[in-house]
């Protein structure tokens, strides 16, 4: 019988011979806890470690160990490694996209030069897998947009863009030197209904729902027709579970492995939901994140994905929205 999970938190690890537990740095947000939760439920709350910079970020994770993380304590953060038997590390704290570019020099320092932090200490730790998401935003105006494809063209323009474009060849650079596992995806927008995500391009398509179930109407930031491709969460998660799954010999990209789910823009996600509130209403105010986003692939190629370690997404719109909308009308127990 596994441990109550209030002794999980208090209790120090047990003396392991095997480095067989999870850390996930950054897990107080979007992905974060649906990752930890997944996580929790395959292996058990006793292998799982959830970290974030923030204390606050400690009462989403009731049932597993908390620990708080700032990557840049780079000694603790090895300790916390090594004290806690880490054999896989998934690291998910970034500044998205439109929030980095309010101060870019920070943002360079928390998602590229935090990045490298994690991959030495886990290159000195001989920590067994590290996952980390790279994003479409490694593509630009003068890359192929419809669909992008795996290899060509990079053209960030968003610095939260370039550290992923220079983050992906870190960690190609760390496994070919280094032998490092690190294995990377590159996430279109990802939907949810357990938290707002903060900061992102694409986060629209998240507060939208929000606004269709509390009957106020939406205004949304980006043009009516601004193509996107966009993950629902139970996606997201399988697909970085997977990809640490397959067998290394399957893992043929360092980079960032293309990921396609669905593709849509706002009007089309907006008749998405009207099937179900036909009096949702909707105006368009474009701001600065228009720019970003028509820089951004409006579907990408993922034959790669699918072939190496058999990338399969199972939501489409109708599909996502359906279930958006159920979970997040259901009152809360
Ligand atoms: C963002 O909008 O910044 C992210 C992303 C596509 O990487 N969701």
């Amino acid at each position: 019988e596994r441990a109550k999970p209030e002794t999980v938190q208090k209790s120090i690890p047990q003396k392991r011979a095997k480095k067989d537990r999870i850390l996930v740095i950054g897990a107080g947000g979007q992905l974060g806890r649906e990752l930890v939760r997944t996580l929790v439920a395959v292996y058990g709350e006793e292998r799982v470690v959830a970290s974030d910079i923030r204390e606050e970020a400690r009462g989403h994770f009731p049932y597993c160990q908390f620990e708080p993380l700032n990557v840049f304590a780079n000694q603790r953060m090895e300790r916390t490694m090594e004290e806690n038997h880490i054999g896989q590390v998934y690291h998910l704290a970034a500044i998205l996209s439109a929030d980095g570019e309010i101060d870019p020099q920070s943002t360079w320092q928390i998602n590229l030069d935090g990045l490298l932090l994690v991959l030495e200490a886990c290159r000195k730790l001989g920590v067994e897998k590290i996952f980390w998401p790279s994003s479409i935003a490694v593509f630009g105006p003068m890359s192929r947009l419809d669909p992008s494809p795996q290899f060509g063209v990079k053209d960030a323009q968003t610095v939260y863009g370039i550290a992923k474009s220079a983050g992906e060849l870190w960690c190609q650079y760390y496994h070919k030197k280094y032998g490092l596992d690190v294995r990377c995806l590159r996430y279109p927008g990802i939907i949810g209904h357990g938290c707002l995500p903060a900061g992102g391009t694409t986060d629209y398509a998240v507060d939208i729902f929000h606004h269709a179930v509390q009957g106020k109407p939406y205004t949304c930031y980006l043009s009516n027709d601004t193509k996107l491709p966009m993950l629902y969460m139970p996606d997201a998660v399988k697909a970085a579970l997977d990809l640490m799954n397959a067998p290394t010999k399957n893992i043929k990209i360092r980079t960032g492995y293309n990921l396609q789910g669905t593709s849509f823009t706002p009007i089309e996600v907006y008749e998405s939901i009207r099937r179900f509130y036909p009096r949702f209403k909707i105006s368009f105010e474009p701001d600065f994140r228009q720019q970003i986003a028509e820089g951004w692939p409006r579907a990408v190629d993922d034959t790669e994905a699918r072939k190496d370690w058999g990338w399969d997404p199972k939501y489409d719109l109708d599909y996502m929205t359906e279930d958006m909308l159920d979970h997040l009308a259901r009152p809360p127990k």
